[in-house]
């Protein structure tokens, strides 16, 4: 049977593609699971829809692209939280054994059914609001077993919920107590037998690195990034979060696809990813919650014309939350993003930082047809919203899906 054609009128598009659009009476036709058309519902081409869906004049983007997450885990980290709330530091914790290492010991004990139905509410909870597209990193499990244990999971929770899920190895996330004092030999047991059994295995879409002084070196991170060219994966980087230790010149360097946090960052780092084409992933939440001395150097990233994304960052640790409209939201106030900019961190740059720019992200042709339409009066409301969900229809793949949302 031929795929059905689908026209999907009566909506205000905001369509996130290279001129962000705006469509006041607009339309799209989409067939199968993609876009074929998009455009003013006056100028509809005339094939017969199979089916007409009126979105009634509702603002519609494209599904939200939740471009950083650490959703599968184990367990909690509150107690840590409370104590950072008394004056100890995140560095402090991790370096007295907790922090990250708290959550792989949660992480080893569950088994994966057990992983999975943590990690499933988290991945529900951003998905009500409209995110169709979700990267999820391994790194609290450090051993073979452990990390491909994480990454079958997120695989799994693709497959059971209406969402694409991206995953990336994040081997590279702290040193593991075996290691201890071994971080180079850490290192190349990850580059050069964890990497390459797991990309074998089809459970790594990119690989990640933590390049931080209470994590792995450049010099490290380089050395991982040399492994995933060889075999053919992409690279990103946890960068400049803590302090500046020089990561984001490296990845820019090694053509990563985003670098991400970026606090301790400044011009000549926001010169490097625009020269790279990198994208710099904010993640708001984490500075909230860390509340380091700096942010990042948003004058310079756009002075640069560095694509800006934003992420929820999802973590027990630094960013316990389930809600990209929060970092979006975050990402207004705290970095004086614009509601549009917010937007688009969510959507197109989101897509970019994942490599898949010519996949999702827009509402264009050829696009997967994943949109949302919102009960919002203006698309600024999207950067505003906190602890209130305004979404009303998803669509993924040209299905509506059935979420109901109290709030709509
Ligand atoms: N930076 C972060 O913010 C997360 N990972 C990282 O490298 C935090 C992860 C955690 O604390 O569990
Ligand atoms: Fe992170």
């Amino acid at each position: 049977m031929a795929e059905a054609l689908k026209l999907w009128r009566n909506a205000q598009l905001y369509t996130c593609d290279g001129h962000s659009r705006i469509i006041a009476r607009g339309a799209l036709l989409t067939r199968g699971s993609r876009i074929e058309w998009v455009g003013d519902e006056a100028a509809v081409p005339g094939a017969a829809a199979h089916e007409v869906h009126d979105l009634s004049g509702a603002w519609v983007t494209p599904g939200l692209v939740d471009s950083h997450t650490h959703l599968v885990f184990a367990g909690t980290r509150a107690t840590e939280y409370a104590e950072r709330l008394r004056g100890r530091s995140y560095e402090e914790i991790a370096l007295s054994g907790g922090g990250i290492l708290t959550t792989v010991r949660a992480v080893r004990a569950a088994s994966e059914e057990q992983l999975f139905d943590e990690s499933a509410p988290r991945l529900a909870s951003l998905l009500s609001e409209g995110v169709t597209t979700v990267e999820i990193k391994s790194g609290y499990g450090l051993t073979l077993a452990d990390e491909a244990k994480m990454l079958r999971v997120a695989r799994s929770l693709g497959r059971s919920f209406p969402v694409t899920v991206r995953t990336t190895l994040l081997a590279a996330h702290t040193l593991p107590p075996e290691y201890q004092g071994r971080a180079d030999e850490y290192i190349d047991v990850v580059a050069r037998e964890w990497l390459p059994e797991l990309a074998g295995q089809g459970l790594v879409d990119a690989v990640d690195v933590f390049c931080e002084r209470m994590a792995f070196s450049v010099a490290q991170a380089a050395r991982l990034f040399e492994a995933a060219r060889t075999l053919g994966l992409p690279v990103k980087m946890h960068a400049e979060q803590l302090s500046n230790l020089g990561g984001t010149l490296m990845a820019a360097a090694a053509g990563a696809l985003s670098c991400d946090h970026l606090e301790y960052a400044g011009e000549a780092e926001a010169a490097a990813l625009a020269r790279a084409g990198t994208v710099a992933v904010l993640l708001p939440i984490a500075y909230y919650c860390l509340a380091p001395e700096r942010r990042p150097p948003l004058d310079a990233l756009r002075a640069h014309r560095v694509a800006l994304a934003v992420a929820s960052d999802c973590n027990p640790g630094s960013a316990p939350a389930a809600s990209l409209l929060t970092a979006m939201s975050m990402a207004t106030r705290l970095f004086g993003l614009t509601a549009e900019e917010a937007l688009l961190g969510a959507t197109r740059h989101a897509a970019r930082a994942l490599g898949l720019e010519y996949e999702r992200g827009a509402l264009a042709p050829g696009q997967a047809a994943d949109f949302v339409a919102w009960n919002v009066r203006s698309i600024e409301e999207l950067g505003y919203w906190i602890g209130f969900n305004p979404r009303r229809t998803v669509v993924r793949a040209a299905e509506v899906l059935r979420w109901p949302n109290p709030n709509a």
